[in-house]
Order: C-alpha cells, then structure tokens, then sequence
C-alpha cells in the first residue's frame, strides 16, 4: 500500500485532488457584499465610494479598480462627477464644451493644502473648435486622498464640482443610482465597511459586517440630505 503511494502516477493524482479541494475551497470561501449608502431621510445616495476591509488583507479581487479613466467637461459639468481609480492611475480630462475650462484640484482636506505652493493641479482646456477633436490633457494621481477624495473645481465656472476618489485598497466600488455597490468575491470572515460621501464632511468610523459565502447586504445611513441633481447648462454664465 505504501509502494502504491509513492508511484509518481498516484502521487499527480493526490495533487490534483488536493488543488481541486482548494478551488472549491476558496470559491465557497468567497460571497457578494451589496452595501446601500443612504441619506438621513433613507433616500438613496449615488456616487458614494464604498471601502471593504476584509479580515484577510491579502486577498484581492478578481476585476481590478480601473487605472485609466476620463473626466469630461461638459454642459458646464464634470462627466462623471465622481471618479474612482488606484493610486498611479491616469485621468484624462477632456473639454467637450465650445468654452474653456480651467480645471483646477486640490485635497478635499484642507490640512493637506499648502497655502503659496504648487499643492494640487491646474490644467487650462481650451475650448473645443467646430469640426476639431476635443482638447484633453492627463494627470496621474500619484497618491490616496487622505480623507478620500481630490475636490475638482474650474477657475472660470464657480458652479463647476467634481471628485476623484484615489483609493488605496482594492476593494472599493461606487454606488449606483440605486444606492448600492457591489462586491462579487469577498473574503467569506468579519469585515469593516468604510463610506465616503462628497457632502458628508466628517469622516465616518468603520462599521463592521460578517461576510457569508451567500450575500450579505449591509445599509449604511448618513447624516447628510441627497441633493437633487444640478441641470446641465448649454451655455456658460459668461466665455473666458
Ligand atoms: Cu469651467
């Protein structure tokens, strides 16, 4: 019997028996997280970036967050207003409207503002010129926001806002327009869940969650009233 075992045949059986428990092992090892992000009044709110911080760090999930992304100006709006990408991705901003932008970003957290030195960026887009390709120029955002996000904003449109949230964990994902987002392959053990909202201003503790091989689903509630979203505007209050 010994003999029988030590046969390089039976041994290549044992191993792929083996590598066929640990495959089904880390599948049921793994559920879906949906957490919904909601108001003070219980109203959905979209565009806030979920964090999961699973027990087990090592682990990461299968669809990476994005590394390149495009920001576009249009109708006087940041398109899409909340960008979520990992440290050393590359925004590319492109100007679609006939007017110039000056896009300007900083840290959401005053703090990190070095008052009288070059914090944050500025990029000038020109206008785009019939019948031409739309103006776009990129920047790498070289370093997680330390309370979430880079404020996007232009010199010339005060009413201009937007975010780049520059995530240092994996695991994070932004909610739809439902309220939710989403996680597919989450660590199966005790988590903590971690929201970032642009209106909600003090950075909210962890809340902590256990992750079943099913699904789990978590609601945070924030302190904050789901604004209603601003109408695109044709035409700018004045061309620079
Ligand atoms: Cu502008």
């Amino acid at each position: 019997m010994n003999t029988l075992l030590t046969t390089p045949r039976v041994r290549l059986v044992i191993k792929l028996c083996a590598f066929a428990v640990f495959f089904a092992a880390s599948i049921a090892n793994a559920g879906t997280v949906s957490v919904q992000v909601v108001d003070k009044t219980g109203k959905p709110l979209p565009d806030a970036v979920v964090t999961l911080l699973p027990f087990n760090k090592n682990i990461k999930p299968v669809v990476a967050l994005p590394t390149q992304a495009t920001i576009a100006q249009e109708k006087m709006q940041f398109v899409p207003m909340v960008s979520l990408v990992p440290v050393g991705a590359k925004i590319t901003f492109t100007n679609n409207d006939s007017w110039n932008h000056h896009v300007r970003g900083y840290s959401a957290d005053a703090t990190q503002v070095d008052v009288g030195k070059s914090s944050g960026f500025a990029l000038l887009l020109e206008g785009k010129s019939e019948g031409k390709k739309s103006i776009s120029k990129d920047i790498t955002m070289d370093k997680a926001g330390v309370l979430g996000a880079t404020l996007l904003g232009c010199f010339i449109h005060g009413s201009m806002r937007g975010y780049i949230f520059v995530s240092d964990s994996p695991w994070a994902s932004k909610t739809n327009s439902d309220g939710w987002a989403t996680f597919v392959d989450a660590p199966v053990g005790p988590a903590h869940v971690k929201v970032w909202q642009a209106d909600q201003l003090v950075e909210l503790a962890p809340t902590p969650l256990e992750v079943s091989s099913s699904t789990t689903k978590h609601v945070v509630q924030l302190q904050v009233i789901a604004r209603r979203a601003r109408a695109a505007s044709t035409s700018p209050a004045y061309v620079y």
